[in-house]
């Protein structure tokens, strides 16, 4: 894409550069996986060090390029040589389509996030305009010619809805292309393995393909451009609007005119609806780029590479236009300015012939033929606009009409009130077609809905939980978690927050969520769909689960209450230990140690045994324990590489309503978890929390007993407090916190 349409965040994404880092991750996280594929062999800890360690130039691959003329064997060879002796295990087992769907994925995730809240963002602008013009009456059209009257609020609605589709569709469309293959070529997995191809698709959080052949299948990648060119033909619906309304026989909008700017290089009259007819122009492409899409889809037998050179063109295309239309729009809606006195000059141009519909219902209201009142109607009309005499004043003096309640027919008191009551409910249909079929969120329950209209049902220490009850558009009921910024020590709540800290636990959950959803099914629904405004960043809407009477603890290193068990009695939960062992020492490997859910109080722990016959169902147990182990496992080895040390921690569970396992709550957040920096780390002590250090070390220092009320914490703390959750979110998922407001749309 030329660098006039292109915006910095999304034009990063599609460079050499990123495509070949993108290759990397995938090569990178193969190698990491490699051992449980070859049954222990496979490259060791050092090597996996200088694998990780490995780099490369897009110049050098160019270069090597030249030789190898195959874009993925160059890449590959450069990498292998920066890695030393270890370079031989990268690309093991691997065919070059596995390297380039995988990676590609990756990519067009990237791509996903700034767009899909893009999409929001215009929702959101739609929305607050239409709010703002509710009342505003302006003449509606159809075929061009004035109909009746309507609202300017309501037409804006209108798109705000549409908005609100494409950005679910970009959503879901983005969701269903983040796939991955490592199945080899021709998609054997000959030289690889299903098992292998999941951990590895875990590490990267992509999901897999049930049955791949060689490539991902390109119809995803045709969904994609599809759901981008469905979003730019409404974007195009918008601005064709705009430049309708702004022609000079209606100039009833107009978009924003900066400062020095010259409508035409030969007038100096003319303000033109520049950035509308660039949207229009602009969604024509992305159409186009569907249509190509469309082609790529019937390749030869299990690959052939015609797909290829199309997709270097279209997808980073596609992506960077519609990210730059979204913006485009949203500055275009915000800064349009709206003429009210001239919408309502329009209204008169057909001296009332507007108003045609209700003087006809009124004569057949008062006894006339319906096809009696019609032609009554049309000629006096067609006179009121033909003559420019008043119809108000026709119907008057005319003795078929004469006794009519004109004040009632010619109030316009019916438009905006209906208009403006359904608006707010959040639909715009019209009363006959209002049926309780759609879901109606944009202006409900998203903007008007407010937390303290919710029914509360769990509060904890530090967070709430709200029933959102059975929305038409879900099949199931559904809950919102809200994360506050409260702080519990030694099981005391302080009184001071920690702002952003309800963000952070909130972020770092749905990271996991998303990270672990191939593992295990978990109830996360939306950090944005249905979350109240007051609450953005730190709330998550859940499926409801019935929840299983147990904490599912897993310990990696044994501390805590788990150390005490294990000094007086050598084993924890039932599973004895090793002698020796150290305090913070990791252990062998992780155990399930489960305890009850206590009201008050801590929660008593509790042997496996006892588990089984709490929860009534041994096979679905050992599922819990064995989903647990691996979602404890994954995690923190993903934490490991990125200095954070998981020590422990806890898991609830509970069956949807067909029964199905689910994992719920939080999860992995520092709030569950015990989270330590892995540097400093020393075995045979307790270990300082990444999160609550600081505010344990003043808590020492200050003489505060450690009894409830919990004293407040001074500004500094707090300060470096709030600064250790940001490091614990940004260390784990490697992206800025500001990516997860702006993600959930977060002021
Ligand atoms: C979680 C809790 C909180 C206080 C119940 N998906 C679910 N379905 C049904 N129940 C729960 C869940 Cl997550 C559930 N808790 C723990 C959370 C405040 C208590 F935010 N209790």
């Amino acid at each position: 894409m030329i660098a006039r349409y292109t915006r910095p965040e999304l034009g990063r994404l599609w460079t050499d550069e990123a495509r070949m880092d993108a290759w990397r991750e995938v090569e990178v996280a193969a190698c990491e996986e490699l051992a449980g594929l070859l049954g222990g062999d496979g490259p060791d800890a050092q090597e996996l060090d200088a694998i990780r360690a490995a780099s490369f130039t897009v110049d050098a691959v160019a270069e090597r390029e030249r030789v190898t003329d195959h874009d993925v064997a160059a890449f590959v060879d450069v990498l292998g040589a920066s890695a030393g002796a270890a370079g031989r295990w990268i690309h093991f087992g691997l065919t070059s389509s596995d390297v380039l769907d995988t990676g590609l994925a990756l990519q067009l995730r990237a791509a996903g996030e700034p767009i899909v809240a893009g999409a929001r963002e215009l929702t959101g602008t739609l929305a607050a305009r239409a709010r703002e013009h509710l009342r505003t009456l302006c003449a509606g059209r159809t075929h061009g010619v004035h109909a009746e009257p309507t609202s300017f609020g309501l037409k804006l609605a209108g798109f705000a809805f549409e908005a609100d589709r494409n950005a679910g569709r970009l959503e879901r469309a983005f969701a269903q292309v983040a796939v991955g293959a490592l199945s080899g070529a021709v998609g054997t997995y000959a030289a690889t393995s299903p098992e292998f191809e999941a951990r590895v698709l875990a590490r990267l959080g992509l999901d897999r393909e049930d049955v791949s052949t060689q490539v991902i299948p390109r119809d995803r990648h045709a969904e994609l451009l599809g759901a981008i060119a469905l979003a730019g033909a409404g974007l195009e619906r918008l601005a064709t609007e705009v430049r309708h309304l702004q022609r000079t026989e209606v100039r009833e909008v107009q978009e924003a005119f900066r400062a020095g700017q010259k409508g035409s290089s030969a007038m100096p009259h003319k303000r033109n609806p520049i950035k509308s007819e660039q949207i229009a122009g602009l969604a024509r492409v992305l159409r186009g780029n569907a249509q190509a899409a469309l082609e790529n889809v019937a390749l030869w037998h299990e690959r052939d590479i015609s797909h290829s050179s199309v997709e270097r063109v279209i997808l980073p295309d596609s992506t960077i236009l519609i990210d730059y239309l979204q913006h485009r729009a949203i500055a275009l809606v915000r800064d349009m300015t709206v003429d009210e006195a001239r919408m309502r000059a329009n209204l008169e141009l057909t001296h009332g012939a507007l108003f045609s519909q209700r003087v006809l219902l009124a004569l057949v209201e008062r006894g006339s033929s319906r096809d009696e009142a019609y032609r009554v109607v049309q000629e006096l009309a067609q006179r009121a606009w033909d003559e420019g005499t008043p119809l108000r004043e026709l119907l008057a003096s005319d003795e078929r009409s004469r006794d009519l309640d004109l004040d009632a027919i010619f109030s316009t008191t019916r438009t905006t009130c209906v208009t403006s009551r359904r608006s707010s409910r959040g639909s715009t249909g019209s009363p006959e077609r209002d049926r309780p079929r759609r879901p109606r969120r944009l202006l409900a329950s998203r903007q008007v809905t407010a937390l303290a209209d919710l029914p509360l049902i769990a509060s904890g220490k530090v967070r709430e939980m709200y029933d959102l009850g059975t929305a038409p558009e879900r099949a199931e009921a559904a809950l919102l978690m809200v994360a506050s910024d409260r702080i519990s020590t030694y099981d005391a709540v302080h009184p001071t927050p920690i702002p952003d800290k309800g963000r952070v636990l909130t972020g770092l959950s749905v990271f996991w969520f998303e990270r672990t959803a191939a593992i295990l099914a978990n109830h996360m629904l939306s950090a944005t769909d249905g979350v109240p405004t007051e609450a953005r960043g730190r709330a998550l809407v859940v499926r409801r689960l019935s929840m299983l009477p147990v904490e599912c603890v897993v310990r990696g290193h044994i501390t805590g209450s788990g150390w005490k068990d294990y000094q007086a009695t050598g084993a924890v939960s039932g599973i004895a230990l090793p002698a020796g062992l150290r305090e913070s020492e990791r252990l062998p490997e992780p155990i399930f140690t489960p305890s009850t859910k206590a009201d008050e109080g801590h929660d008593e722990a509790i042997d496996f045994e006892r588990a089984v016959e709490l929860v009534g169902d041994r096979a679905l147990m050992e599922r819990v324990r064995t989903g647990s182990i691996e979602l404890y496992s994954f995690a923190a080895a993903h934490a490991r590489e990125r200095g954070v040390i998981l020590a422990d921690t806890k898991f609830e569970f509970g069956l949807d309503d067909a029964g199905e396992l689910v994992l719920g709550d939080e999860v992995l957040t520092p709030d569950s978890s015990r989270y330590w920096p892995a540097d400093g780390f020393q075995v045979g002590r307790s270990q300082p929390s990444f999160d609550k250090q600081y505010v344990r070390d003043w808590a020492a220092a200050s003489g505060w007993d450690k009894l409830p009320p919990a004293p407040p914490i001074p500004d500094d703390v707090v300060a470096g407090t709030r600064a250790r959750y940001i490091e614990a979110y940004e260390r784990i998922t490697g992206e800025p916190f500001e990516r997860w407001l702006a993600r959930t749309g977060t002021e």
